[in-house]
Parts: structure tokens; C-alpha cells; sequence
């Protein structure tokens, strides 16, 4: 039992699970809003990570919407790049994107790019998407904030195919080495990569033994299960500390989570989808989701 779920009653536990729930499916539809305008994209990372995406923006993370630079800030560093699409959504439900700004995904002289940049877009903490280098940039992050004294606590975002990077592990080494206690990675073990299935590109379980190894504190969740995101995101946060060990949560998702349209596709890394299967998506994405929370 974590800290937080032990000093709330079952009924402000469920509050706070259907809360965030509804956030998990408005970053849903803001996702499938903005693959349409482009008419094909990586939909399917942004629908199955979304409880992390609602988890991070909706529960735990330290921000200022009016103020995305906020000294104090707790940093969430997007390493996967060609996630932007589900990260822009999340800033949109956090307030710091307005919402009819999505529109402009991927267009030209959009703040929006298909691949996230820091210089384009509140909020967006790094340029991410050369895979493998999101965590090395959090552990400098993370050993500068604790230099200056502060508070704020680092967040980092991988997918399972950036843990074919060395320098992933080289990061989780150092990470360990410096006792990063204010540092939080997320994998998004969705099983797939541009060329095929983790499993058939480079085999990389036992996942959790490799991150237990390096000296990290390990835990592994259902990532489309709100419930124990959110209590494995207050066990991490129950024992961060400015100095101690760093802490990962394994989040194992389905690609296209929410669509059933869009959960069995062929090429669901970059996904093409046809102009009418945009409304069925929608659809089934609401008729889910009033179907659980009847
Ligand atoms: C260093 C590097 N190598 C290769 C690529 C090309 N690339 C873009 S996305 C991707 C797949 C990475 O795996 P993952 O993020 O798990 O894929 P997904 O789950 O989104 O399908 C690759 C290889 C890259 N962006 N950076
Ligand atoms: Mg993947």
C-alpha cells in the first residue's frame, strides 16, 4: 500500500481515479482530433500511453500552466519524439496548449511539430526523438537541480525500443551512481517498434531485472490501468528524495488503446487512417469509455 492510498478512503481513491480517468480519455480524443488533420500519424503511442500522458499531467507533476517556465517546476522531458502528438494533448487538458491551438498539428508554422521541439512548444522540455538520449539529458537535469537545491523532481518518458540504446543504460548507470532520488523514468512497453515487434527487433527482457541491476527501485504496471498507475506513481513518489535511488515505472500498454479500429492494426507504429474512419474512431473511443463509467 502506498502513502497517499493509505491516508485516503476507498471513495476519494475512486474520485481520484475517475478524475483522471476523464483526462485519460479527453487526451484520447484530442489525439485522434489532431492525427485528422494530418490524416495519419502515431495515433496508436499516443492512445495507448495516455494513462501515463493523464497520470503525469492530471496527478503528479508540479507545473504552472501561465507559467511554463516556473523555476520550481517539476520537469517532464519527452524522449520519445514521435510521442509530441499524445504529450501536446496532455498540455492541452493541463491548460499550458489551448485546445483550439491542436488544430495546427504538424502544419506549417505550427508550435505544434510532428516531432516534439523545445523551441517551438510551451512546456516542451527537451528535443527529443534522436531515441536514447532522453534519460541521459534527465539525469543531468535531475544532478543540476539537486546542485542548486531545488525541489523539483525530474520525469522522463521512454519507449521499449530506446532501451536498444546503450546510452539508456549508460544513464540508468549514472543515474544510480549520482543517487538520483528526484528522478522518475517511464517506459511505455507497448511491444512494438518501427520495425516490427520489441521482442523480434532485440530482446530485451528481462527488463526488470536490468533496471533492478543498475540499482533503480522497480516497479511494473498494467499502464492502461489507472488504478495501478496511480499507485505505483505514489509508491515512486513516496520514496523520492533529493538524494537516493531513482526510481522507474514499467508501463506495459496496447498500441491504439480505447479504438478497437485502431487496436489490431498492421504498421501501427506510423499508422494511416482512412477520412471516414475518423468518426468511428471517435465513437468507439466515447461508446468505451461511457461503457466503463456507467
Ligand atoms: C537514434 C535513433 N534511431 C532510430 C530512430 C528512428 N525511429 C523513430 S521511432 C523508432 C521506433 C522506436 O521504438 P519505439 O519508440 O518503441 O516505437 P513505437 O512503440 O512508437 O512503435 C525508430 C527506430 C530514431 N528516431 N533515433
Ligand atoms: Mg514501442
Amino acid at each position: 500500500m502506498t502513502l497517499t492510498s493509505s491516508i485516503q478512503s476507498p471513495e476519494a481513491t475512486a474520485a481520484r481515479t475517475e478524475r483522471v480517468e476523464a483526462a485519460a480519455y479527453r487526451i484520447r480524443h484530442y489525439a485522434l482530433n489532431m492525427g485528422e488533420v494530418q490524416g495519419q500519424g502515431y495515433v496508436g503511442q499516443a492512445l495507448g500511453a495516455a494513462e501515463m500522458f493523464a497520470v503525469v499531467y492530471a496527478d503528479q507533476l508540479r507545473y504552472r500552466a501561465e507559467d511554463p517556465e516556473w523555476e520550481a517546476r517539476d520537469r517532464f522531458l519527452l524522449s520519445t519524439g514521435h510521442y509530441a502528438i499524445g504529450h501536446y494533448a496532455a498540455l492541452a487538458e493541463a491548460g499550458i496548449v489551448p485546445v483550439a491551438e491542436l488544430d495546427s498539428y504538424g502544419s506549417d508554422d505550427s508550435r505544434l511539430p510532428m516531432s516534439g521541439m523545445s523551441t517551438y512548444t510551451p512546456g516542451m522540455e527537451i528535443s527529443g526523438g534522436s531515441l536514447g538520449h532522453g534519460l541521459t539529458i534527465a539525469v543531468g537535469t535531475a544532478l543540476g537541480l539537486r546542485y542548486q537545491g531545488s525541489e523539483a523532481r525530474v520525469y522522463n518518458f521512454l519507449s521499449d525500443g530506446e532501451l536498444d540504446e546503450g546510452s539508456t543504460w549508460e544513464a540508468a548507470m549514472g543515474a544510480h551512481h549520482h543517487q538520483l532520488g528526484n528522478l522518475t523514468a517511464m517506459v511505455d512497453i507497448n511491444a512494438l517498434q518501427a520495425d516490427g515487434k520489441t521482442d523480434t527487433v532485440l530482446r530485451t527482457e528481462p527488463v526488470a531485472d536490468k533496471w533492478a541491476a543498475c540499482g533503480w527501485f522497480v516497479q511494473r504496471v498494467d499502464g492502461n490501468d489507472m488504478g495501478a498507475l496511480l499507485a505505483a506513481f505514489d509508491a515512486a513518489a513516496a520514496q523520492a528524495a533529493p538524494e537516493g535511488r531513482p526510481s522507474v515505472i514499467l508501463c506495459d500498454t496496447k498500441v491504439g488503446r480505447g479504438v478497437p479500429l485502431l487496436e489490431n492494426r498492421e504498421k501501427a507504429h506510423f499508422m494511416r487512417i482512412e477520412e471516414h474512419e475518423w468518426q468511428i474512431c471517435r465513437e468507439q473511443l466515447t461508446a468505451g469509455y461511457e461503457g466503463e463509467t456507467k
